[in-house]
């Protein structure tokens, strides 16, 4: 699959502002993949599909995460957790992709894992950094990004997660454990 036949089959799964997402984060794992040596054709594949089940409704996507024994924990945090892990699923089911490199860098876009390979960092990374994301201290990360791939994970974990204390939302418990991992490293 190409990256026109890929942009065309997640486009009526988005809205126009998701889709300038989808294409800045594409674009810049793209460049990540060459930076840390990252299959560049996997992590493009990867990025484009990333956000395939954001707009499914969350009674759909709840049923998807029982049906597949997906981990339960993801039920008591925010729903916005669901669309990664489901949306690998069903870019399997209904795309057809079987990749299980590019299903785990979709799978774990949001939250991040510990030892997560490099086209889950780098597509990660992007979601964090494409040229459309406004956050306070995302300039701070777009620097790290091109010195050190996990200092950058590492500063942007640290943004997400002060950005939920502060509204006084809950930690998903992979989000802190990949930040362990990664300072620990
Ligand atoms: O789908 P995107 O908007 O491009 O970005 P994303 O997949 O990183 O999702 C961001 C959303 O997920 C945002 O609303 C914050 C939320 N989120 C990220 N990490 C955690 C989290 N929510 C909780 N409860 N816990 C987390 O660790
Ligand atoms: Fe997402
Ligand atoms: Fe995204």
């Amino acid at each position: 699959m190409n990256r026109d036949e890929a942009l065309q089959l997640v486009k009526p799964h988005l809205t126009d502002h998701r889709y300038e997402h989808t294409i800045g984060v594409t674009d810049t794992a793209i460049e990540l993949a060459k930076m840390y040596g990252a299959d560049v054709k996997k992590t493009e594949i990867a990025a484009i599909f990333h956000d395939y089940a954001k707009f499914r409704p969350k009674d759909e996507m709840r049923q998807i995460v029982k049906e597949h024994g997906l981990s339960n924990d993801l039920l008591d945090y925010s729903t916005e957790l669901l669309h990664a892990p489901v949306g690998a699923i069903l870019v399997k089911r209904e795309i057809g992709i079987n990749d299980e490199d590019i299903l785990n860098a979709i799978h774990y876009h949001t939250s991040g894992r510990p030892n997560m390979t490099i086209i889950e960092k780098c597509v990660f990374l992007a979601d964090y950094i494409e040229p459309g994301r406004k956050f306070p201290g995302v300039e701070e990360v777009r620097e790290l990004s091109r010195e050190d791939l996990d200092k950058a994970i590492v500063q942007s974990l640290k943004n997400t997660v002060n950005f939920l204390m502060k509204k006084n939302q809950p930690v998903y418990p992979a989000t802190l454990d990949t930040y362990n991992n990664l300072v620990k490293a």
